[in-house]
């Protein structure tokens, strides 16, 4: 009785000061969280709604969880599997996740692509060195990732007009975004001037014997910032 009794009253002061459709509008916006392009928090059964599978994909991974009680892992062995996610044609995109992996040959694991052309493409090589790729051109961080631990990782990529295209990635066993520093590398003189319109994650690479597990997977057009 106590519950509704409260929330009878909250109305009421709430309606003091407000006309009726007022308060409605009032009580919508109190529960309205952002919105984004997709946000997969990996914890459903099978793939999502909006996500292509290639070869072994598991979104109901039990084994290594890095969310909830679920992530999604990807068999890096041939066949190499991947994920992507469509959307609409955009000229400036963020892109934040949970990742972990085993270092390896080099892999690529998250690509901001035009159809089939990476755009801003991230690649870690077998020493952890983290590049962030603007079409043909990289930067590297200066902190190299850690065999097999959990990493927060945000990218983002803005289209140029010929000389000015910028991609970006921090990384972070923290849930901070860091937006310069050891953790932090863009490139800014890229020469794309396509838009994006999907996500992959996967391994084009030839490396094998392992699986890369993702989780928490934001897509926005928007800054998506800190966890
Ligand atoms: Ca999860």
């Amino acid at each position: 009785m106590l519950r509704p009794l409260i929330s009878i009253i909250a109305i009421a002061a709430l309606s003091w000061s407000l006309l009726p459709g007022q308060v409605i509008t009032a009580l919508r916006k109190k529960t309205a969280g952002p919105s984004y392009i997709t946000n997969e928090d990996c914890e459903g059964t099978g793939t999502p709604t909006g996500w292509s599978d290639s070869n072994t994909v598991n979104w109901d991974e039990t084994g290594v969880v890095l969310a909830g009680s679920q992530s999604l892992s990807i068999d890096g062995q041939n066949p190499i599997g991947s994920t992507v996610y469509a959307f609409s044609a955009l000229g400036e995109v963020w892109v934040r996740l949970k990742y972990r992996c085993p270092l390896a040959s080099w892999v690529t694991v998250i690509s901001i692509r035009s159809s089939t052309t990476d755009l801003a493409k991230l690649r870690i090589l077998s020493d952890g060195t983290v590049r962030i790729y603007c079409g043909a051109n990289y930067s590297a961080a200066a902190t190299k990732l850690v065999d097999s631990e959990s990493t927060n990782i945000w990218l983002h990529y803005v289209k140029g007009t010929g000389a000015n295209a910028f991609a970006s990635v921090g990384f972070s066993t923290g849930d901070t975004e860091p937006t310069s520093g050891d953790n932090y590398a863009s490139y800014s003189s890229g020469s794309i001037t396509d838009d994006a319109d999907n996500l992959y994650l996967g391994n084009p690479g030839t490396a094998g014997g392992y699986k890369m597990y993702f989780d928490s997977i934001t897509i926005n057009n928007s800054a998506i910032g800190s966890f």
